[in-house]
């Protein structure tokens, strides 16, 4: 019997009635999905009231992109769906692009949306927020489904949460009408159709021959490389993946949200030797990594003359040859195609020649060295390295900290800067380099994982979803933001020599974000130099209060598009 359920009296004899809000409560509780990610709204205010009553964590956010952007990463962390919540059509559209984030990204994720009534949709007759909503998600998603009656609610999201986290995740969008929510049903009818969705994610064994071809072609290489992506960080095969590149010896490469899965300081570890690894490699094994722009599409300058072979661990099959030859396709989970791998190769120890393992090394540490001094500067106001050198130190000394982190400069440069030490603790702007994941990211991080979360930030990126202070201040959340403000996107420097207007790239100068947070009772700071955002840091991650620092950095430090700068078009027409 549900507890949710109400007495009633009808047609004289006493009957237990259960309706749709209590439905899909009911639903969510019973697959284990403890958090909502939502704005309340009609129609949906009552569904967050009761869910929140009924155990469900609802966390209200100022705007829904943010709230999806929380759930996407939400199903990163803990390879369950995350759940966002909206109202329909606007709030609904403000969520939509989270998820096709989510699902670009390979996170699961479901966004539920109240929509206005069918019958008057489907006319065109105006509804209160009329829209075609589940037309218009599905293009965007991995799956898409409505629910008209209260008994198709248990399959529905069955269905919903199946979707979007088996195979490849991705992710879902469920449509649930207005009219839905206050169907009343049979209590035990009701408590029949609800699913318990069993091995949501069942595992994929990859074939022997298939393992077999991948061992082969990995135990003639010469210059062997493994890439790890973000699917590896996600699989949560930690200790397989380990085994597998310490018993190869092969030098491994991860990518943003892979780093971490072991160490950067790790000796395997490429990361200081990216340009190289990637030029000279003669066999790459990609883990749960897409051969897409993040790695120029495993062709041109970046991938050298050396001739390569491609073997690629992944669920989706159809990933395989999407820009260029996989000699040897590996598909099936994570878990289960790591450790095929490593049963096969039995007890013979390395399988990368010392030659190549040497030369990465030497690599690398010329790199390192060569970084070292300019993380050491404390220069006021700061350069990004004198900035990140503070950073860096903190995450070392605090490894179990989440690092969030998106902007251009702020992002590239901390991305290499930062060394990570555990797995699924850097969370960042993913496949599309989206500004804007930051509070969203933040949040759910703190929710789902209960550690203390460190966002650091450009200016320009926090400024997507800044309001958000005030959500992270109201739950009390150990989250503290650092601004790397250097009064615009990319530089603060750029002038519009046409007229009185600002350059279409600079805010106001000298702003003081720190200020936004101590309108909402949260700690401001504002840091001038390293050993001040140092100072300032520890101190908020000691406390674990809600803290913004405002890092005020140099406004010519940063470069057009940080890394990416060659992906911008030129016009031979541009004036000199
Ligand atoms: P990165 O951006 O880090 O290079 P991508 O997002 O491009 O990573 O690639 C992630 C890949 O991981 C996707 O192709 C996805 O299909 C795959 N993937 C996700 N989860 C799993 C899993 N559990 N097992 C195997 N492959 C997975
Ligand atoms: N809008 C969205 C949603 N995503 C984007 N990536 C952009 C716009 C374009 N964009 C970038 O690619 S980086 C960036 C924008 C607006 C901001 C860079 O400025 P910042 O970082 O202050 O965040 P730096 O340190 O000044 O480079
Ligand atoms: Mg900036």
């Amino acid at each position: 019997m549900l507890n949710t359920a109400q007495k009633t009296e009808a047609s004289g004899a006493e009957q237990e009635l259960t309706d749709g809000f209590h439905l899909v409560i009911d639903a969510l509780k019973l697959n284990g999905i403890e958090t909502i990610y939502n704005v309340p709204g009609i129609p949906i205010t009552d569904l967050g009231r009761m869910a929140q009553a009924a155990g469900i964590r609802v966390l209200s956010f100022r705007h829904e992109q943010n709230a999806g952007y929380a759930a996407a990463i939400a199903g990163f962390l803990t390879k369950k769906p995350g759940v966002c919540l909206t109202v329909s059509a606007p709030g609904f559209l403000n969520g939509l692009t989270a998820l096709a984030h989510a699902t670009t990204n390979c996170f699961p994720m479901i966004l539920i949306s109240g929509s206005s009534e069918r019958e008057i949709v489907d006319l065109q007759q105006g509804d209160y927020e009329e829209m075609d909503q589940l037309a218009i998600a599905k293009p965007l998603c991995k799956a898409a489904y409505r629910v008209l009656h209260a008994q198709d609610i248990g399959i529905g999201l069955a269905r919903a949460i199946r979707a979007a986290v088996s195979g490849r995740p991705g992710g879902v969008y469920l449509d649930l009408p207005a009219k839905l929510f206050a169907q009343v049903i049979n209590a035990e009818a009701g408590a029949k159709s609800l699913v318990k969705v069993i091995d949501a994610a069942p595992a994929q064994i990859p074939s022997p021959a298939a393992v077999k071809r991948a061992l082969d072609v990995l135990k003639a290489a010469k210059r062997p490389l493994i890439i790890l992506g973000k699917g590896a960080a996600y699989a949560q095969a930690d200790d397989a993946i380990k085994t597998l590149v310490e018993k190869s010896g092969i030098p491994f490469l991860p990518m943003s949200m892979a780093k971490g899965l072991l160490p950067d300081t790790h000796p395997q570890c490429a990361g200081a030797a990216r340009s190289t690894v990637l030029k000279d490699s003669d066999v790459v094994m990609l883990i749960g990594a897409r051969l897409n722009w993040l790695l120029s599409h495993g062709k041109g300058k970046t991938w050298g003359e050396a001739p390569k072979k491609f073997i690629q661990v992944d669920i989706e099959p159809r990933e395989m040859d999407s820009n260029v030859e996989i000699v040897a396709p590996l598909v099936g989970d994570i878990g289960s195609c790591v450790t095929a791998l490593i049963e096969a190769m039995g007890s013979g120890g390395t399988t990368a020649p010392a030659d190549w393992v040497d030369a990465v090394k030497a690599k690398r540490e010329e790199n390192v060295a060569k970084m070292a001094p300019r993380l050491m500067n404390n220069k006021s106001p700061m350069d990004y390295h004198g900035a990140l050198g503070a950073l860096r130190t903190i995450i070392k000394e605090r490894p179990d900290a989440i690092l969030v982190n998106e902007g251009a400069n702020t992002l590239d440069l901390a991305r290499g800067v930062i060394d990570m030490y555990q797995p699924r603790k850097r969370l960042d702007v993913g496949t599309w380099g989206v500004m804007g994941i930051g509070m969203g990211s933040a949040i759910a991080a703190a929710i789902e994982t209960g550690k203390p979360v460190l966002a650091v930030e450009g200016d320009s990126a926090f400024g997507f979803s800044g309001m958000e202070v005030e959500t992270i201040c109201r739950y009390n959340l150990p989250i503290c933001i650092v601004i790397f403000n250097n009064d615009g996107i990319y530089r603060g420097t750029d002038v519009n020599s046409a007229g009185a207007d600002p350059a279409t790239t600079v805010f106001v100068k000298g702003a003081r974000y720190d200020k936004m947070m101590e309108a909402f009772g949260g700690v401001g700071v504002n840091a001038t130099s390293p050993d001040e955002l140092k100072r300032a840091v520890n101190a908020a991650m000691d406390s674990g209060k809600p803290t913004l620092i405002n890092a005020v950095i140099d406004p010519a430090a940063g470069s057009e598009s940080g890394r990416i700068g060659n992906l911008n078009p030129q016009s031979v027409l541009k004036k000199k």
